[in-house]
């Protein structure tokens, strides 16, 4: 008996010094684990030039842009939006189709476009022929309208979530939730845009012309084989990071922007890559809201670092920049060229110094207290120990009331990870403290997703105001689809 369970000891020994040095090899290959932010000079520039764009001096393509869902419903105070996942095939390089995914269309999706108060319904039809959901990430809606694992929809079959916008005006998206095919899936296309309309953010002086002054960027890296193909690469340390980088669905974007302020809604929609975006001139970006909606002021800032899910919407002031051209950087790295357009007629008018009244969540002394220690290994993880179980409720929250959420990263066991984006269904909270501090002035509007650093601890306030059983997970698709996922119920 003795000697089995030393034989045992001694075996786990050896495989963990395997994997150790293994992992090891592969965090030289993919030192983005190691730092999540840093610059990523190993990213080759894409090759492609030139594409039939037709402007002399401009090379690449055109930024493409995400159609705006047409309302079928003209009853005022109501919408109905339909979304197809479909699959199909997507030009993005200029000799071969790749095979992608798409909602109503063959790669990401359009916009949905709610205004406050809206009642609204989807008829979400799958045409995969694999089960799939589609969850409305960051929107406030009970449980069983949220489109998590529990929402299945069979191949050939219909969902048809309704509920009511609650919540102020943000930049939310939408993508899948089924365990086991969510990384696949978001990886070949299936993502797409929530945008919330409320009447402060229209009164307010910001750009807000689709398409002319104000443009979602969806970023994304993804690597191709020989053949063009998506090549979705695994291996026990995580996901490999894509060598190239794609925006709304564009390989080597350009952009012509009027000589003014131009607003741009940042979504980082990669599986597993932490980005941080800079202008190449140095100039501020002017972070104006974060995942949950607009901040109470405007924050300028050098850089903006997004890890998966999370967004932000800036402002740049084409006007205050001296060149004729400007490169939105991801890691050092040019991925969208402005060619700037001017001089403009008319002058926008500057910014807002006051722009959403936030409430700070109400703090009790004897207000609840949940503990969340978060624990890779390589591609799988856990939440307090515990592996995800769709049977098991971990967390019973009641409704309306605030508690405090601690969220803690204990760091990978042999394996260093690069931090986990912890992401809350169904509610938005507030980040109060990280490390002990007051978080920074981009972390203290309404945020869904809050990145939790090796050896961080991220404390939040957390109120659920619609009934159901959501997910709390590690947005790292392949964290979420291996183990770092919990239930929480809301009753
Ligand atoms: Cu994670």
């Amino acid at each position: 008996m003795k000697s089995a369970v030393f034989r045992i000891i001694l075996a786990s020994i050896a495989i963990s010094v395997l994997i150790f040095a293994f992992s090891l090899f592969v965090m030289r290959l993919f030192r983005t684990w190691s730092s999540p932010f840093a610059p990523q000079p190993n990213w080759t520039q894409n090759s492609q030039t030139n594409q039939s764009s037709g402007n002399s001096g401009k090379s690449g393509n055109a930024l493409q842009l995400p159609p705006v869902q047409p309302d079928e419903n003209p009853a005022p105070g109501e919408a109905t939006f339909t979304l197809t996942a479909q699959a199909g095939f997507t030009q993005f390089w200029p000799d071969q189709a790749t095979a992608t995914l798409g909602y109503n269309g063959s790669y990401l999706g359009p916009i949905l476009r709610f205004r406050q108060g809206e009642q609204v319904r989807i008829q979400v039809l799958n045409e995969l022929d694999e089960p799939t959901t589609v969850h409305w990430h960051g929107l406030v809606v009970p449980g069983d309208q949220d489109g998590g694992p529990h929402q299945i929809i069979q191949p050939g079959a219909t969902w048809a979530p309704e509920f009511t916008v609650s919540q102020p005006a943000a930049t939310l998206w939408f993508h899948p939730h089924a365990i086991t095919t969510t990384a696949t899936q978001v990886y070949a296309g299936l993502a797409g845009l929530i945008y919330i309309d409320d009447p402060v953010s229209h009164s307010l002086a910001l750009p807000q012309d689709y398409g002319i002054n104000d443009f979602p960027l969806i970023v994304q890296d993804r690597n191709f084989d020989n053949h063009k193909q998506f090549a979705y690469q695994a291996t026990m340390m995580g996901l490999v990071p894509g060598e190239t980088i794609l925006v709304n669905g564009t390989l080597d974007p350009y952009l012509d922007v009027p000589q003014d302020t131009v607003r741009f809604r940042i979504l980082n929609a990669s599986n597993s890559e932490n980005y941080s975006f800079q202008l190449s001139d140095g100039s501020d970006l002017i972070q104006i809201a974060s995942d949950g909606g607009l901040l109470s002021t405007p924050i300028a800032q050098r850089s903006i670092d997004l890890s998966p899910g999370e967004r932000a919407e800036v402002v740049i002031d084409f006007a205050e920049i001296a060149e004729d051209s400007i490169q939105l950087l991801l890691g050092g790295r040019p991925i969208l060229d402005f060619y700037i357009k001017g001089p403009s007629q008319t002058r926008r008018p500057a910014l807002p110094e006051q722009l959403a009244n936030i409430e700070p969540l109400p703090s009790e002394p004897d207000q609840t207290i949940r503990v969340f220690e978060l624990q890779s290994m390589g591609i799988t993880g856990t939440i307090n120990g515990k592996a995800f179980d769709r049977h098991r409720i971990d967390e019973t929250v009641p409704l309306g009331e605030t508690e405090t959420w601690i969220i803690r990263n204990r760091g990978g066991m042999m394996m260093q990870s690069g931090g986990h984006p912890f992401h809350v269904h169904g509610t938005q909270f507030q980040v109060i403290a990280r490390n002990g501090q007051l978080p920074p002035a981009e972390e203290r509007g309404y945020k869904d997703t809050v990145f939790v650093g090796v050896g961080e601890e991220v404390h939040i306030r957390i109120r659920f105001n619609q009934p159901g059983l959501y997910m709390y997970h590690c947005h790292i698709l392949e964290h979420e689809e291996n183990g770092m996922m919990g239930q929480v119920k809301v009753e």
